[in-house]
């Protein structure tokens, strides 16, 4: 089985800006860098099989390039119980267009729908037991991060592969964007 989730990564600049994000808070576990990505769709475990459909659904979901830039930190869960830090994304149309194509390539390709609205970002970190003052502490230094805006040119199948240290992500397949359009 496969592990599975398709995703943008994240350019060098960016990388760079958001890993300087990464100390000052306890009971964080820091993303590693070459992890940062921003999800498209989660797809789960597949067997071989799904995973070539998926591939080749994947290879007729194309579209323009575009912008998209970092804006504010933010977390999921409240209160002592925040459970992940995040990078959001400043309000991109195409971005949402293209996640809504893959979206419905999946599900062409006999997937389940999706039923989890899409909140694009970038984690940077999982907590456990943070102290809520030390959290306040870190996003009044940086919680009005901004990067970018840079090109989306491309979105990844990528397989996510546990280690002892946390999982790393390998790129399965890319998928250009911006190139030669039907009418
Ligand atoms: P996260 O960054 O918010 O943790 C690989 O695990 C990627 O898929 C991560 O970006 C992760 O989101 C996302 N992911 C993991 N499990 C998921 C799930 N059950 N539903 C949606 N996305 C998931």
């Amino acid at each position: 089985m496969l592990r599975l989730f398709i995703g943008i990564p994240m350019p060098e600049m960016v990388v760079e800006r958001l890993s300087a994000l990464a100390s000052g808070l306890p009971g964080a576990r820091w993303v590693p860098p070459e992890n940062y990505h921003l999800t498209l769709r989660f797809v789960g475990e597949v067997d071989e099989g799904t995973a070539h459909d998926v591939d080749e659904a994947l290879d007729y979901v194309t579209g323009p390039a575009f912008p998209v830039a970092l804006s504010g930190l933010g977390c999921f869960g409240r209160g002592h119980r925040q459970h992940a830090l995040w990078a959001g994304v400043a309000p991109a149309d195409a971005l949402h267009h293209l996640r809504d194509k893959v979206e419905s390539a999946l599900v062409r390709a006999g997937l389940p729908a999706e039923e989890r609205k899409f909140s694009p970002h970038v984690t940077l970190a999982y907590l456990s037991d943070t102290p809520e003052t030390r959290l306040a502490t870190y996003m009044g230094a940086n919680g009005l991060f901004q990067a970018g805006p840079f090109t989306v040119d491309r979105y990844c199948l990528y397989e996510s592969v546990p280690g002892r240290s946390g999982p790393s992500y390998h790129i399965l397949q890319e998928y250009p964007l911006g190139g030669w359009q039907p009418d």
